[in-house]
């Protein structure tokens, strides 16, 4: 198992502190959940940045903050601040912040949520009655019975070995969905879902058709019965609004760094040996444990600086260096927080080796 994370040269590594507290979006780039969540909040104007944040997860190690929020474990997951009341000065807001806002963790709460901001487009807002059913009517076939189907063909070979033989039934019995939603498109010439304009429904759907479409795309292309169902496909994947929800700032090549788990950097050279005897027992470049009697490590807003003051020189030698995401309530060896004279900071000292089951990434 590849634990370790190799660093990029411009990889987001810190966190930088949020000035006002502004609605905070888990998600994970391949996630067509979490997709169709970063459309909707696209499309209402939201940008990781000015008033979104961003935390890319990694779903093997996800952080603290996630699960404290939502114990379910799934992305995406939107916290949304508590509104300040009063004038906003001296309103306590440090405690206020604390204060847990909305927490939705459902993609299309989410995309709802999104749109009661602002829908401009009219995905949902200004929909009547029997469209909002209609709408919900294929989401939640989308949701059941077509993902239980795309599951179990995309990913025969987790479903036991009744998977494969399994998979070509799975394959027909999404298809006949997918035929019943091509055949509403051909039914008006702009072909969407409700007709002459996008709705819900197909921003909620087609990341789903998307990944039906990668587990075989030669297969779905060739696929006769399909075409308004594959030229509305094609309009997504080769339009602006998934361009702009898989590219930054919308995602980021490193997971975002949890306040809760301490950092370190090591040489891949150090690493590799490392993870065939079970536990790390560097302290930091060219120094073991047995030298300096513990091991440097960082918070995640620290990790900048190490990076810059010790490592600099591999910046331009990809894959020398490795992030290792260490969980101080999995180390075994005792954390001090302790002064550096020199950067004037308090750092965590881990005083034993680090095993393997303290580096969740
Ligand atoms: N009903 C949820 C489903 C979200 C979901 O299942 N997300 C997957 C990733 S695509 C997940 O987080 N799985 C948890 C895991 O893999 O640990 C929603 O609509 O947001």
């Amino acid at each position: 198992m590849n634990m370790g994370a190799s660093v990029g040269r411009n990889g987001a590594l810190t966190t930088a502190p949020i000035a006002h507290p502004m609605p905070v979006l888990y998600s994970f780039r391949r996630c067509p959940y979490a997709i169709r969540a970063r459309l909707a909040l696209a499309a209402a104007g939201f940008e990781p940045g000015p008033n979104l944040e961003l935390r890319e997860v990694s779903l093997r190690a996800k952080p603290p903050e996630l699960l404290e929020a939502s114990a379910k474990g799934t992305v995406p997951v939107l916290v949304v601040p508590r509104k300040r009341t009063g004038s906003g000065k001296g309103n306590g807001s440090a405690s206020e912040e604390k204060q847990p806002g909305l927490v939705l963790e459902e993609s299309l709460e989410i995309m709802q949520w999104a749109l009661e901001h602002r829908d401009p487009q009219g995905w949902w807002i200004g929909r009547s009655q029997s469209e909002q059913a209609e709408i919900t009517t294929l989401i939640a076939e989308n949701d059941g019975r077509f993902k239980h189907h795309l599951d179990r063909f995309k990913y025969a070979n987790r479903h036991g070995a009744e998977g494969e033989q399994e998979r070509p039934m799975h394959r027909a019995t999404a298809l006949a969905i997918l035929q019943r939603w091509s055949e509403r498109l051909a039914a008006t010439p702009e072909g969407w879902l409700l007709g002459s304009r996008s709705s819900l429904a197909d921003w909620a759907l087609l990341p789903f058709v998307r990944q039906f479409r990668l587990a075989d795309p030669a297969g779905f292309d060739a696929e006769p019965d399909l075409k308004p169902l594959q030229a509305w496909l094609m309009r997504f994947l080769e339009g602006p609004e998934l361009a702009t929800v898989m590219a930054q700032p919308w995602t980021q090549p490193q997971p975002w760094l949890s306040r809760g788990w301490i950092y370190h950097l090591a040489l891949e050279s150090d690493w590799q040996p490392a993870k065939r005897q079970g536990f790390y027992d560097r302290s930091t470049r060219a120094a073991s444990l047995a030298d300096v009697g513990f091991i440097h490590c960082c918070t995640a807003e620290q990790l900048e600086g190490v990076r810059q003051r010790f490592y600099a020189d591999l910046a331009d030698q990809p894959g020398t260096l490795r992030l290792l995401v260490i969980d101080p309530q999995r180390l075994k060896a005792e954390v001090r927080w302790e002064l550096v004279p020199e950067v004037g900071e308090v750092f965590p000292h881990v005083m034993g080796v680090i095993g393997m089951e303290a580096v969740v990434a």
